[in-house]
């Protein structure tokens, strides 16, 4: 196998996307100029405005970043006692309920598109359930239509953690259009970033009113406080950028879904490797590329993990450890092992390519060179 050398440049699993460095003058020179920095200033109003347009929403409140997003979202639905959440997931997910003061009660994935699994989730209500957490993990959908006939029987909120999820459409409309709120992330290492960022998608004008209050310390005006709200407010030089990089985005999908399609037809024929498999009638965003690295390949995840390494390429094991190992959820009794077997079948197994629109075919070649190679 051929050695890596020294002109080889890092292959990270991400790498984010900026537009020209001159085509965000003009916006800095705006706020330069106006010295309205943040609170709400022009550049956040316009970027709620192309984002409801883009993803299709009416409604959308801007955060400094998902995880102050998603813990003001506990906060505006009233969350409390139990939610019901997956241990397949970035930190954060769970991170936002024990801030909340809110315990998680974890249950499986469905092994074939690894989210929560609709089945598992009844037989975890108790009478301190107050709402379920899904995940669109990888940004694939989770399955909506059940998680929330289940949540209307039993009276339960439905928070998206849609951190994933940017842009991604089913054959209705924006996904994040489910739930009663759901939280995107627009962090340096997704589909659409602002550097650091993310946002609630509110059903309606009320509940926008109160998240935009929660996230500037519950005040409602100069004399008065209704809440103790947080400082989740996202800054006019973030909002400006997001709104140059919205401009670049659909042609940043297309070039994620080009990479996607030249991984899936290398390694169809790799016998122990698994590409996640598309859901039907769903337009994807491409941020991951996670392939499963089964007992029929002749190395482990690991030791492929490792040999990637070797070569200068950083593919990463999202989501390696389950959060539900994590020490401040391991004690929990749905974190326990027999709990979780899909979950912890594909936290081992997993491993995400790297995929990034500036990932060029012969960079991507010696990705899959390599994992094929392996397998000769
Ligand atoms: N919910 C879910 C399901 C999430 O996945 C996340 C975040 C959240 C909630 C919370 O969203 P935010 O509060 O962050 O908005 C990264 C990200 O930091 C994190 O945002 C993300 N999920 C998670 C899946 O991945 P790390 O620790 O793996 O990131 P890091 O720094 O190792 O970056 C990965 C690679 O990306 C680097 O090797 C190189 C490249 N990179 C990264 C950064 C930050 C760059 O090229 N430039 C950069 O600026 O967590």
């Amino acid at each position: 196998m051929d050695q890596p050398t020294r002109m080889d440049k890092p292959i990270y699993v991400t790498e984010p996307v900026l537009p020209p460095l001159e085509d965000f003058l003009p916006y800095l020179r705006q706020i330069w100029d106006s010295k309205t920095l943040t609170n709400g200033g022009p550049f956040h109003q316009q970027l709620e405005e192309a984002l409801c347009a883009y993803l299709g929403v009416k409604h959308v409140a801007l955060f400094t970043n998902a995880t102050i997003a998603l813990i003001t979202a506990v906060q505006a639905l009233r969350i409390t006692g139990e939610v019901i959440t997956t241990p397949y997931s970035f930190v954060a997910t769970a991170h936002s309920l024990l801030w909340s003061g809110v315990k998680p009660v974890f249950v499986d994935i469905d092994p074939l598109t690894l989210n929560l699994d609709p089945d598992n989730i009844e037989a975890a209500i108790t009478p301190h359930t107050t709402a379920i957490m899904p995940v669109h993990c990888y940004g694939r959908p989770c399955d909506v239509a059940r998680i929330q006939a289940i949540a209307d029987v039993y009276g339960l909120k439905v928070l998206y953690d849609a951190a994933h999820a940017f842009g991604v459409r089913d054959a209705q409309g924006g996904i994040t259009r489910h739930g009663d709120l759901a939280v995107l992330s627009f962090h340096a290492t997704k589909v659409f970033n602002t550097f650091e960022g993310g946002a609630i998608i509110c059903p309606d004008e009320k509940t926008k009113r109160r998240i935009d209050s929660l996230k500037n310390f519950g005040i409602a005006d100069e004399v008065t406080v209704t809440a103790p709200g947080i400082n989740g407010k996202m800054s006019e030089f973030n909002a400006a950028l997001g709104l140059l990089q919205l401009q670049g985005i659909d042609a940043a999908i297309a070039q994620r879904r080009h990479i996607d399609a030249s991984y899936r037809a290398a390694l169809a024929g790799v016998t122990g490797i698994d590409c996640l498999a598309h859901a039907a009638d769903t337009l994807q965003n491409h941020g991951y590329f996670p392939i499963l690295v089964r007992p029929g390949y002749p190395l482990s995840r690991d030791a492929l993990y490792q040999l990637l390494r070797e070569h200068g390429i950083y593919a990463r094991r999202y989501f390696y450890p389950l959060i539900s190992d994590f020490p401040m959820y391991r004690g929990l009794p749905s974190a326990s092992p027999a709990n979780l077997p899909a979950a912890r079948l594909a936290a081992d197994q997993v491993l995400c390519l790297p995929i990034y629109p500036a990932l060029d075919a012969a960079a991507q070649q010696r990705i899959i060179d390599l994992v094929r190679r392996a397998a000769a």
